[in-house]
């Protein structure tokens, strides 16, 4: 059994990669199960066999406690400490090839906070791995491209395990865009050269700090175009996946 959890700014597209990707695999012929692991997930696109709000929700939480939505959020992931083995279980009892888990709309939760690494670990021993969503609308902007680069940094240095990056809701760029940020991703001094154009001077400094921080820890960014709704990059991420996993073999033999 191998792990993918699918991680991103919010409206990101988590959800829908989690049932366009799952639903894609499934008729590569690969035994995969979809997990939400998001408690405050309204509607969950995908049948998911396995899903916290079976013991937690958000919305009781706000209720119970008196909590806004935020709080709320911040207080049902501490909760899921507390279910954790359940939910291990549950996924165990499928016995899946491969996992993909549907994470919280606030990631700074997941990633910021030692909760996300404690549920990783809590869920299962087997090998685990981070698809990290650089979402497209936002990346056309050469400083949220860094701002990005930096929290999956942050990400990967936290959960110390592998990152496969992808731009995610690739569709809604042009083919020029597509290629700037390839060009970004690239060679550095380009994305550089592109932030300083757009922002401030103390925006730019910023950037460039941003930027050293990454290279020093030894992080390259190379995203994947990927789209829910085209299929776009799915061979491309699925071919990745396997390379990380299993060697570039299939999951389910
Ligand atoms: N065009 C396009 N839209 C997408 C794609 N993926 C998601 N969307 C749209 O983006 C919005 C957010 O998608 P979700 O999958 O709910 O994003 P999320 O990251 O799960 O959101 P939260 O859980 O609320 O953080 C929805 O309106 C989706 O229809 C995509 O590949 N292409
Ligand atoms: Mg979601």
């Amino acid at each position: 059994m191998n792990l993918a959890f699918i991680i991103g700014t919010a409206g990101s597209g988590k959800t829908e990669l989690t049932a366009s990707f799952t639903r894609w695999l499934e008729l590569q012929g690969e035994d995969v199960l979809a997990v939400n692991l998001d408690p405050g997930a309204i509607i969950v696109p995908y049948p998911a066999n396995v899903d916290v709000r079976d013991y937690i929700t958000v919305e009781e939480v706000m209720e119970r406690y008196g909590l806004g939505p935020n709080g709320g959020l911040v207080y049902a992931c501490d909760m899921m400490i507390e279910i954790i083995n359940k939910l291990a279980r549950e996924i165990e009892s499928f016995d899946p090839d491969l996992v993909v888990l549907d994470t919280p709309g606030q990631m700074e939760l997941f990633a910021f906070r030692d909760i996300g690494v404690k549920i990783a670990e809590g869920l299962s021993d087997e090998p685990k791995g981070i698809i990290y969503l650089f979402d497209a609308t936002y990346c056309r902007n050469p400083l949220n491209y860094v701002m990005n680069m930096f929290i999956a940094s942050a990400i990967a240095n936290r959960f110390l395990l592998p990152l496969i990056p992808i731009l995610s809701k690739a569709d809604l760029l042009s083919e020029a865009e597509l290629e700037e940020i390839q060009r970004w991703s690239e060679d550095p001094a380009l994305l550089q050269d592109a932030v300083g154009r757009e922002v401030s001077e103390m925006d730019r400094v910023i950037s460039q700090d941003m930027m050293e921080i990454i290279n020093r820890l030894g992080m390259e960014f190379s995203p994947i175009p990927v789209s829910s709704k085209t299929y776009m990059g799915f061979t491309e991420l699925y071919a990745e996946l396997s390379r990380v996993f299993v060697e570039g073999e299939r999951f389910t033999q």
